[in-house]
């Protein structure tokens, strides 16, 4: 027979299988389906050997579904539209459609080389206007809900990017997470979702098989808050607000408060203001606004701020407490106002220590004496200082003054949540215009349904000026008004990718249907997502933004379900000599290089045998031509002739035990998603059927059977290889479409053996034992043998003799 070819293989069965339309998927299957999903790539250029590790393991897993009988659908398209694309725009002056399509060319090229099941039919890619034009439907359904509004908002702004940033896409100390530069604060007119109205329902992953730490990001950046809302005085003579609200989660401290804070941003500011404390103030505000809300909220920052020379009254006993203004205080959250309470608050003492105001005890510490504290006390304990509450425990105190503030009406229980809505608004030519119309005489108009797509116009200009360059594309701009056909001027920022990537799962179920966004009948047999798999840096935004998608979608009536992936898996990372790989550091993995040298086929084993999948594992050279020795070894076993000699029962009882030892260890470790110990026991098995087949003690059909077995059980691994070596063995094409192994437990079962036992030489007993019994196992059952104690009983034990699967002789004195 001839040699590993693994490039010459790997063509040929690509290009068969393409040809055939193997993987071509459909609802018309009696099979149960399976959808297996894998976070589609960003067309930045090239696939690396991230994008490897993340399509690998997942396609090996969908194809083992595929074997066990399921009607799988795994497909692949291109996340499309972004930043990068218009950079190279702006930097090489080449069109970002130009520049993003030539990568996709390039990428599906790679993609293919990997053998994957895609069903390349199913592709999409969201800046293709057959995509855009429903990212832009769903626009105009989620303001027809209601979950889209228009804004005057302080955004998070890039002065490098030139853009705006979403929360999520501010990073580390406030910075860009694209190009890591400082990000400042700015007002613009944006457009937001509404996806607080899902906050709660965000919060809750019943159901779901997820990462416990995902759910926890997920959960944190929710950030709910219960507690309660108080009213202090306001008595400012020219100021018409009679009250000032603040949110707490301690209301039961309320008795403690010696002073407020307000953001420097808060409306009131400007009018509390006495005249002797107008400039200090003014000069505080400015300062602010230079900072990030990052710097702002840190632990480590000096508190520091300014006395606005007014005071409010605590309404339960009647104190007036001095206002002050203070960064750490965040015009967003909640009212923009605290109640500071110095005793109880880590950042309200630090700032009463700096300014020397009063800080007074309201819950006790343990053993309090009633003297200064040296730092702010966070437990529980009993109230003092609080009037009719003291004594009480301050977990009772909460609700009594909850309950007392809402019948006097100054106050009442309520719930915070840290998200804002989410601001899709981008100052960006590359991602899909938002449609909509301002007409001076009707307002916003949406576009009509029918005149969807609103297609981005080709003749922009790239300029990095924070403007979009549609607005000086002035055919796009100038439209008519659909209401009133008078003239009408375009929304001109585009929206967030993140909008494209929150619907694309859907889009795979039927990705050409011009009629639906997602077919109703085909989306209802595919989703949801089985197994999503991919990084687990998107456990905030892509992911929460698709489950907000989801239930939306739910809510208007077109979906039926509210969580779009029931199993999210998220794997680790691929380094190299043990650096994350940087163009920087020079060890960054060409896959191609490799796909050429040895085959894709030991690449994608290679890179699900270097450790478990979720922790990620370092690639190194000399591991994975270990990989290839492997197949290499696989290969010779299986296309020379095996020659039976002799038959010998045992041997072939030892033969088909091994066998289904193996099916049934890589069974549950695939299912485990546990490729690297898969692997591992396929390799072992391999180990024991070359010595077998020189041995020739088997059968030619137990030997048939064993390399069956071995072939299938490599096919969701190394699909090339499994394939050519299945048409070697002369088996019906194609090993894909064969069912995967499965074992008989009793075929299992180590047989027995008699276990002669001897007590100083002279037979004692017989006993029935598993074959493979070690010294161990053999002595603790001899021991515990009635006959054999009666020679043991009160002697000690000298040693002990075994002989492996046959005698134990215990010699005692
Ligand atoms: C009085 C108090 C006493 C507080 C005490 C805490 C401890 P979370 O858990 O994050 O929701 N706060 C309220 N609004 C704020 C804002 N806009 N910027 C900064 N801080 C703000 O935090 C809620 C607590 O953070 C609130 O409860 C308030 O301080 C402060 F012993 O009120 B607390
Ligand atoms: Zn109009």
């Amino acid at each position: 027979t001839e040699k590993y070819e693994p490039q010459e293989i790997e063509q040929k069965w690509q290009a068969k299988w393409a040809a055939d339309g193997l993987y071509k998927v459909n609802e018309d299957s009696p099979k149960p389906k399976w959808y297996a999903l894998t976070m589609f790539p960003y067309t930045s250029g090239d696939l690396h050997i991230g994008h490897w590790y993340a399509m690998a393991p997942s396609d090996t897993y969908a194809r083992y579904k595929r074997m066990m009988g399921y009607n799988v659908m795994h497909p692949i398209g291109f996340d499309a539209f972004g930043l990068p694309a218009e950079n190279a725009a702006i930097k090489r002056g080449i069109h970002p459609n130009e520049w993003t399509l030539k990568n996709v060319v390039n990428m599906r090229q790679q993609l293919k080389s990997m053998g994957s099941i895609y069903d390349w039919e199913r592709e999409v890619i969201t800046c293709l206007p057959e995509y855009y034009k429903w990212t832009e439907w769903f626009f105009l359904k989620l303001y027809e809900a209601g979950l889209a509004y228009r804004s005057k908002a302080p955004v998070n702004w890039c002065p490098s990017c030139q853009t705006v940033l979403a929360n999520e896409q501010v990073v580390g100390n406030g910075e860009c997470d694209r190009c890591e530069g400082p990000v400042v604060k700015r007002d613009l007119e944006q457009w937001f979702f509404r996806i607080t109205n899902y906050a709660d329902e965000l919060m809750d992953h019943e159901g779901l098989d997820w990462p416990e730490r995902i759910k926890t990001m997920q959960r944190n950046w929710v950030g709910r808050s219960t507690g309660a809302e108080i009213e202090f005085g306001l008595d400012v003579p020219g100021v018409a607000e009679k009250r000032l609200k603040v949110f707490t989660t301690r209301p039961d401290t309320v008795y403690g408060v010696t002073f407020m804070v307000l953001a420097p941003e808060h409306p009131l500011v400007a009018r509390l203001t006495t005249m002797e404390q107008k400039d200090a103030v003014e000069a505080y505000a400015a300062k602010t606004r230079r900072l990030t809300e990052i710097d702002r909220l840190s632990t480590e920052k000096e508190k520091d701020g300014v006395f606005t020379g007014a005071y409010v009254e605590n309404l339960l006993n009647g104190e007036k407490v001095p206002v002050w203004i203070a960064d750490y205080v965040i015009a967003s959250y909640g009212s923009g106002a605290v109640m500071a309470v110095p005793a109880h608050d880590e950042r309200d003492f630090a700032f009463a220590q700096k300014y020397k105001l009063p800080v007074r005890v309201v819950v006790s510490p343990e053993d309090y004496d009633g003297g200064p504290i040296e730092s702010a006390y966070t437990g529980e304990g009993l109230m003092r200082n609080s009037a009719q509450f003291n004594g009480q425990p301050n977990t009772a105190a909460f609700d009594g003054i909850c309950d007392w503030m809402e019948a006097q009406g100054f106050g009442r229980r309520t719930v915070n949540y840290k998200l804002r809505d989410w601001l899709i608004s981008r100052q960006r030519y590359w991602g899909a215009p938002i449609p909509m119309i301002y007409c001076d005489n009707c307002g916003i108009v949406p576009v009509p349904e029918k005149d969807l797509p609103v297609l981005l116009p080709e003749n922009a200009e790239f300029k990095p000026t924070g403007e979009s360059p549609l607005k000086y594309a002035e055919d796009f701009v100038n439209t008519t008004c659909p209401k009133c056909g008078g003239p009408g001027k375009r929304e001109t920022d585009t929206m967030d990718t993140f909008m494209c990537s929150s619907w694309y799962y859907l889009r795979y179920c039927s990705p050409h249907d011009t009629e639906f966004a997602f077919n109703p009948a085909k989306t209802r047999y595919w989703m949801p997502v089985d197994i999503y798999t991919g990084g687990a840096e998107h456990a905030v935004m892509h992911l929460f933004y698709s489950r907000f998608f989801t239930k939306a979608l739910r809510d208007m009536g077109l979906l039926e379900f509210g969580e779009p992936f029931t199993r999210l898996f998220n794997q680790g990372i691929i380094t190299s000599q043990h650096a994350k790989m940087s163009k920087s550091r020079g060890n960054v993995v060409n896959p191609d290089k490799y796909v050429a040298d040895i085959g894709a086929d030991a690449v994608r084993a290679y890179l699900m045998f270097v450790g478990p999948w979720e922790l990620g594992g370092d690639w190194n050279d000399s591991g994975i031509g270990g990989i290839s020795r492997w197949f290499n070894r696989v290969w010779k076993l299986v296309t020379e002739t095996y020659q039976p000699g002799a038959p010998d029962a045992e041997a072939e009882a030892e033969l088909i035990r091994k066998t289904h030892q193996t099916i049934r260890k890589v069974n549950t470790d695939i299912d485990k998603l546990q490729f690297n110990t898969m692997l591992a026991a396929l390799m072992e098995y391999t180990n024991y059927l070359a010595p077998a087949k020189e041995a020739a003690k088997v059968s030619a059909e137990a030997w048939r059977q064993a390399v069956d077995g071995l072939v299938l059980m490599l096919a969701p691994t190394a699909p090339h290889l499994a394939e050519e070596l299945w048409q070697q063995m002369g088996q019906e094409y194609s090993v894909h479409n064969q069912s995967f192994p499965s074992w008989d437990e009793a075929l299992t079962a180590e047989p027995e053996i008699t276990l002669i036992v001897q007590v100083n030489g002279k037979l004692r007993a017989r006993i029935p034992a598993p074959a493979d019994i070690n010294e161990c196992r053999a002595t603790d059952l001899a021991m515990n043998h009635e006959r054999v104690q009666e020679y043991t009983a009160g002697k000690e034990v000298k040693t002990v003799i075994y002989v492996p699967g046959k005698l134990l002789n215990i010699v005692v004195k």
